[in-house]
């Protein structure tokens, strides 16, 4: 078992390995490693808040955001970070740990910058944990983002290198990893995931956990988002209410993250709305230790606290209480 053993040198073979292990076992390794990481019955809680909603010229074809798409969700402006900090409030009110604030947005715009660097420097003295995605970043603009204080940066590969291009064309593959390597210079956290059940294979599923897990540095938070099809976008129109995943093979995708980055917060993102109470108690047994609280997830309906709170009693589990938030030394 790979105990207190963070590798980054995995080949796809074995992570492929792992997939194929039969359910019951690869879910109990997963379970194991957890334990050996983490506090196996605690929880992060996180909120998610929309700073700029809308409008996007990206292409992204699961996203109701992209200017691409016709999802009825209107462009928005910039939020007041007034606006931005009462939501924080809230969150932290209703046991969030984390506040993580997205904006609809190819990269992050000079003139923007000062607003955004307010808005985690004011969330950041709250005591929550700041995560921020606005799309690429420069160096200086990620520098001024870890000097106001923001905790993580989300920015997802989505899937496997391979299956890339068939989702998204306005922005490469590499470019998603040269952004990521801004964010560790200017010393952030990282928080990079992706999407499954967007028609991709099993073969794109080990594509995508082996880029996460052969980074030189594993990312501290890794989002698991089930595809939410959203009517109006190609893969929501494409697959219509049904996800192209079944739930047993997204469970493995969870216990194979687990495994393969064990220091890691995985988090059970979108898609919980869809998922039973039983697929969602596999996952927490395979290691995910973190999810998105409240009722609205950027621009889809999301479980809502009533529904969190009750499975939390149901299962016996608590939300996990950080201490400081984790910040890494810049490289
Ligand atoms: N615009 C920024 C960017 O993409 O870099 C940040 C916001 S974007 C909405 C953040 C992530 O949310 C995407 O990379 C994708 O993984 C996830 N996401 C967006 N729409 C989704 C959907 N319909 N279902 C599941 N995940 C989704
Ligand atoms: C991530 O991987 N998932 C979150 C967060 N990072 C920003 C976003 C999920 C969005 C789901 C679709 C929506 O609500 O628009
Ligand atoms: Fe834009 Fe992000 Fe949506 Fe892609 S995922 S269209 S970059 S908001």
């Amino acid at each position: 078992m790979e105990r207190l053993n963070v590798r980054t040198d995995w080949t796809r073979e074995e992570i492929a390995d792992l997939f194929d292990l039969p359910f019951m076992e690869l879910v109990f390794r997963a379970a194991e490693v957890h334990r050996a990481h983490h506090a196996a019955g605690e929880v992060q809680l996180c909120t998610l808040l929309s700073i700029k909603t809308g409008g996007c010229p990206e292409d992204c074809g699961y996203c109701s955001q992209s200017a691409h798409a016709d999802s009825g969700v209107q462009a928005e402006k910039l939020m007041d970070a007034d606006a931005v900090v009462a939501a924080a409030a809230e969150a932290k009110a209703a046991g969030s740990q984390r506040f993580c604030m997205g904006a609809a947005w190819r990269e992050l715009r000079d003139r923007d910058l000062p607003k955004v660097c307010d808005m985690v420097s004011r969330v950041s003295a709250m005591g929550l944990e700041t995560c921020m995605t606005l799309g690429m970043l420069t160096d200086e603009q990620a520098r001024a983002l870890s000097d106001a204080g923001l905790d993580y940066y989300n920015h997802n590969i989505d899937t496997s290198p391979e299956h890339y291009d068939k989702v998204i064309t306005t922005r490469t593959f590499a470019e998603r990893l040269d952004t990521l390597e801004q964010v560790r210079k200017a010393g952030m956290a990282v928080c990079c995931g992706g999407i499954v059940g967007m028609g991709e294979s099993r073969e794109d599923r080990v594509g995508f956990l082996h880029a996460l897990a052969t980074l030189p540095r594993h990312p501290e938070s890794v989002p698991v988002n089930a595809l939410v099809p959203v009517k109006g976008t190609v893969l929501g129109d494409m697959w219509g209410e049904e996800r192209p995943i079944d739930d047993i093979e997204f469970v493995r995708t969870v216990a194979v993250a687990r495994i393969a980055m064990p220091a890691s917060m995985v988090r059970l993102s979108a898609g919980r709305e869809s998922m039973s109470e039983a697929t969602q108690a596999l996952c927490f047994l395979s290691g995910a230790n973190s999810i998105f609280t409240g009722d609205k997830l950027l621009t889809t309906p999301n479980a809502g606290d009533g529904k969190d709170a009750a499975l939390f009693a149901k299962l016996g589990l608590k939300p996990l209480q950080g201490d400081e938030p984790a910040r890494v030394a810049a490289e």
